[in-house]
């Protein structure tokens, strides 16, 4: 018996109700559950496998691309609970994304030619790595509709930089990091003029449009990719698709896989044949095989072209310095898929029923011996396919995307048409176990599984439909996310998560114990440039500036008052409100809005925040803290009064309460009261190992903060209460009130806390 039955138990006996009466009320064995929701052993399996207790955690952390919604959606695995939406390329109100001063300065790197562009098309999370192992320091998404990547610090969880790509009109091949993260890549899809704002018809499609892959310099210190240092080659205008780093014997190398290499235009409307026909004609498509770190010399030498201001290496150099080939690739592939010992490259052929598994060490061997079956029309050497191939095996309908297991050899690839995942073994080239999905798989996930050390345990299927699997919403379905137990030789479908927030086409997972992020910033931080931010006081700093049309404010957040509770402007003005959080206690984050003027902010501990409007329409309009984050929360508010043009006041006294001496008394004797309660709650956690437990020791402290902004407060109500000024005496007296119960608050859920985790006396 734990401790806290034993507690239920002697509590129980102390209310003199027998053992065996509580049993009978309440429980209802496994068995009856299992014949009341009509669920069979096999679910009880799974829910076992799945189940995480209230106060554990789960084993997993997956990044999840939000694809339409330009978003990245956190989840937990295995229990699959969401954790959070990450604001990236669209805004997010909660977070305060797009609706601060400071995130705004975010959001505003993605315009492209002036423009605001406030969504994206998320595709594919990279976790940044170290020796080709996720670090769980940064994350990287790109946005395949409006050629964008996001850097993402998983310190906070914030939305540092985004960078528009220079030449590109379009982007799905990013992101994926190199073993060190030097480096991002991206590659565009839609081939289209390299130069910006150049018209050229679809007629002269093979001479002026063009690929490309772009290699985004990635500087680790300072958390941002550098532009200057970054570089693309350009590339013939097939349809560049996914693309992945070498490691191991091919670190230095990238290979991007593509599509379309028949370079069709469609024109349906004119009586074409449309591109799903002109654009999978061929039997073969191409993998670019690419020596990026010989690339990346080249362009060190100086070899590289400005385009739009950025070096692109041109196809005639790549080609003359040996660091662009291609292989033929069946049919319209998809998706290219580095073994976890750098010697394979998978590549699936959406239209064919096999993957080809290609030898890095074949392909470096038939390129050493300048063997090579033709050039393709831009003169680029082509390596035979069965030069290349280790073997290619027939997994079944729609092959598109592979992930690695912990066990040497053993990949997972999904089958679209079959709605199938398929277990096999790429050295041997055999099938091993298919598991049918619900419905039509994209992208599938292992953990850590497109690392140098996959973790096997779990895989995620990442299904396009979701049919009949939910309660229906109507026609827009969400997308189900299906976990699969791949820690036995049959795989094991455990759960149906659907996920209803666009098309999550990948994701990545990392061990939670490699995530390690903060719960508070340095007071008077601006998390989006990591630097201290400008507008940031500390208490008693609190101050309102007023010159000419423009008011500042330099303000605080704290439970559970804005400071200051009064803005005056007059109708014109611009208004800047800058907000700092004073809290040190985990999770005490404040909001911030005024009514109608389409801000908020979040503002968590340590954080500052800056909103700016222009205050364009006379009245009265509330402001107030959005995070519920005290008994006193509701009261946490104040007023914006937009005066109009030569407004002269012509009452001058705020109205009374008519509090008596009996009040104030009241008062008086309630703050004696509560502070015995603290006092047994204080008595209890300095009788215990507190010190053990580091959230404790923050919540005491915290506590403590708390009671100590009573300081000086009984002399004020004091001397109010000697000049009989009843209503100030009693307000103050109030005050101190306030903290006793935020106080008393932090205390008692410090003494739960203790008591469920096994303090121990210690006198
Ligand atoms: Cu959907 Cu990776 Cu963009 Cu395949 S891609 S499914
Ligand atoms: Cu601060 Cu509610």
């Amino acid at each position: 018996m734990n401790k806290t039955s034993k507690r239920a138990l002697s509590l129980a006996l102390a209310a003199g109700i027998g053992f065996a009466a509580t049993a009978a009320l309440s429980a209802e064995t496994l068995q009856d559950v299992l014949k009341r929701r009509n669920l069979s052993q096999q679910d009880l399996l799974a829910a076992a496998k799945t189940y995480v207790p209230t106060g554990k955690r789960d084993e997993f952390v997956a990044f999840s691309s939000g694809g339409q919604s330009g978003q990245v959606i956190v989840y937990a695995v295995p229990s699959m609970r969401i954790l959070k939406y990450i604001g990236v390329f669209t805004p997010e109100p909660w977070q305060g994304y797009g609706y601060d001063e400071n995130s705004k300065a975010v959001l505003a790197q993605g315009k492209i030619d002036g423009k605001d562009i406030t969504w994206g098309d998320t595709h594919h999370p990279a976790i940044s790595e170290t020796n080709g192992e996720y670090d769980g320091q940064f994350l990287f998404i790109n946005d395949k509709a409006n050629p964008r990547i996001a850097v993402i610090d998983l310190r906070d969880f914030e939305t540092k930089q985004i960078v528009v790509n220079p030449i590109f009109k379009s982007e799905h091949g990013g992101a994926f990091v190199s073993p060190n993260t030097e480096y991002i890549i991206e590659a565009a899809q839609y081939a289209a003029p390299l130069e910006n704002k150049k018209f050229f018809p679809l007629e002269e499609f093979n001479e002026k449009y063009r690929g490309g892959v772009t290699y985004w310099k990635f500087d680790r210190k300072e958390g941002r990719i550098k532009p200057g240092e970054s570089f693309s080659l350009e590339l013939p205008p097939y349809s560049q698709d996914l693309s992945d780093f070498g490691k191991g014997p091919s670190d230095g190398w990238s290979f991007t896989n593509s599509f379309c290499s028949e370079r069709y235009v469609g024109g349906i409307e004119k009586g074409r044949p449309p591109y799903e026909a002109g654009c999978s004609a061929k039997d073969t498509d191409y993998l670019h095989v690419i020596n990026w770190k010989k690339a990346a010399e080249v362009v060190k030498a100086g070899k590289a072209k400005k385009i739009n201001g950025h070096n692109v290496i041109m196809m005639d150099t790549a080609i003359k310095e040996g660091i662009l080939f291609l292989v033929p690739e069946p049919k319209s592939p998809h998706g290219v898929d580095v073994s976890p010992d750098g010697k394979f490259m998978i590549v699936s052929g959406k239209l064919d029923t096999h993957v080809s598994v290609y030898s890095f060490e074949k392909i470096q061997a038939a390129i050493k011996a300048g063997k090579f079956e033709s050039k393709d029309p831009y003169g680029i050497p082509v390596i035979g396919l069965k030069d290349a191939v280790h073997v290619q095996v027939p997994l079944g309908l729609g092959p598109l995307h592979t992930q690695y297991d912990s066990k040497p050899c053993i990949a997972y690839t999904s089958l679209y048409v079959d709605s199938q995942v398929a277990k096999w073994n790429y050295c041997e080239g055999k099938v091993l176990d298919k598991l049918s999905v619900h419905y039509n798989i994209g992208h599938l996930m292992t953990m850590e599984g497109d690392s140098t050390k996959p973790k096997g345990k779990y895989l995620v299927a990442l299904n396009k439909l979701a049919i009949d699997r939910f309660v229906p919403v109507g026609p827009l379905h969400p997308q189900n996310h299906q976990l699969i137990d791949i820690s036995n030789d049959k795989m094991q479908l455990l759960y149906d998560m659907p996920l209803p927030l666009g098309e999550p086409h990948y994701v990545v997972a990392i061990e939670a114990t490699k995530l390690k992020p903060g719960v508070r910033y340095k007071v008077g931080t601006d998390s989006r440039t990591d630097k201290p931010h400008p507008g940031a006081v500390r208490a008693g700093e609190e101050r309102t500036e007023k010159k000419g049309n423009k008011v500042t404010v330099y303000g605080t957040l704290i439970r559970s008052h804005i400071t200051p509770e009064t803005i005056e402007a007059d109708v014109g003005d611009e208004v800047t409100i800058h907000l700092t959080n004073l809290e040190r206690a985990q999770d005490e984050t404040h909001g911030f809005t005024v009514s109608t003027y389409n801000t908020h902010a979040s503002v968590e501990p340590g954080k500052t925040v800056t909103v700016k409007f222009k205050a364009d329409k006379e009245g009265v309009y509330p402001y107030y803290c959005t995070e519920f984050c005290s008994a006193l929360h509701l009261e946490m508010q104040g007023y914006l009064l937009v005066k109009p043009k030569g407004w002269k006041p012509t009452k001058t006294t705020l109205a009374k309460g008519n509090y008596t001496e009996a009040d104030y008394k009241a008062t008086v004797k309630k703050v004696a009261d509560t502070q015995a309660i603290i006092d047994s709650v204080v008595a209890y956690i300095t009788s215990v190992n507190y010190k053990d437990f580091p959230d404790v020791v923050a919540m005491v402290e915290d506590a403590f903060d708390q009671l100590g902004k009573t300081k000086g407060l009984k002399e004020k109500h004091e001397a109010f209460a000697a000049k009989k000024d009843w209503e100030n005496a009693n307000l103050w007296a109030e005050q101190i009130w306030q903290y006793q119960v935020k106080t008393a608050d932090l205390g008692l859920r410090a003494k739960t806390y203790l008591e469920q985790n096994g303090a121990k006396k210690i006198k």
